[in-house]
């Protein structure tokens, strides 16, 4: 089943289950070279899930605020280049979201373990508001809520499984939206269960 709702395309089994495996081994690399943290918020409170990156940005969360780095900020060391075969998957993504091709500059890798979550949020630190976000979702299934302008606005609900991709373009893009949790998923190619998603991104113009 697809569904759009003010530009926010849900794309179910978009990724097949032997690419699911190769994107697990590409974010473990990518993990090796540039170590998952904890973000927190500026008054130090750490967010449920941790994350690193890809790409000339990587996004980042800690006293200092929300941003976007050229480096990890812990080795010091540029960001890995994102993966050509998942640039592929990018592409794709756009393509069959009647979407014009770009390249992305930034690759977020979020974990959540089994009691992971991210509060509703609006994502507006990149520079270019304009460029879809494309994100797909690995291992465990996620409740996701997406909602309206207002953070009170009524919410969608969706489960994100494994191998989903969802591209937020149009008017979406500014739309409230979180993952409420993680849930029990008996096989799951991440090991101990939990969830990895990436978010390819446009942050500078
Ligand atoms: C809807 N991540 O990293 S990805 C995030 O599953 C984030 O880890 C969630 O929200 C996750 O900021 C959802 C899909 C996503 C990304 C950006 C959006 C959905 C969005 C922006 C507006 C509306
Ligand atoms: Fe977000």
């Amino acid at each position: 089943m697809r569904r759009e709702i003010k530009g926010f395309h849900h794309l179910p089994g978009f990724v097949r289950s032997d690419d699911v495996t190769f994107i697990l081994e590409t974010v473990r690399a990518i993990c090796t070279a540039a170590p998952l943290r904890t973000p927190t918020m500026p008054d130090g409170r750490p967010l449920h899930l941790q994350v690193t990156n890809a790409g000339q940005w990587g996004w980042w969360a800690d006293r200092g605020g929300y941003r976007y780095v050229d480096k990890h900020p812990t080795t010091g060391a540029l960001w890995p280049p994102i993966p050509s075969a998942l640039l592929g998957l990018h592409k794709r993504a756009l393509e069959e979201t009647g979407h014009q091709p770009f390249t992305p500059d930034n690759m977020l890798i979020n974990y959540y373990k089994n009691d992971g979550s991210l509060g509703l949020h609006v994502d507006k630190t990149e520079d270019d508001h304009e460029a879809p976000i494309v994100g797909i979702s690995i291992g465990a299934d996620a409740l996701f809520h997406l909602g309206g302008f207002d953070r009170r606005d009524k919410v969608d609900a969706f489960t994100l499984s494994s191998g989903d991709a969802v591209v937020q373009g149009g008017i979406s893009r500014r739309c409230f939206h979180g993952i409420v949790k993680i849930l029990p998923t008996l096989t799951s190619p991440v090991r101990d269960g939990g969830r990895v998603n990436i978010t390819f991104r446009k942050v500078r113009l």
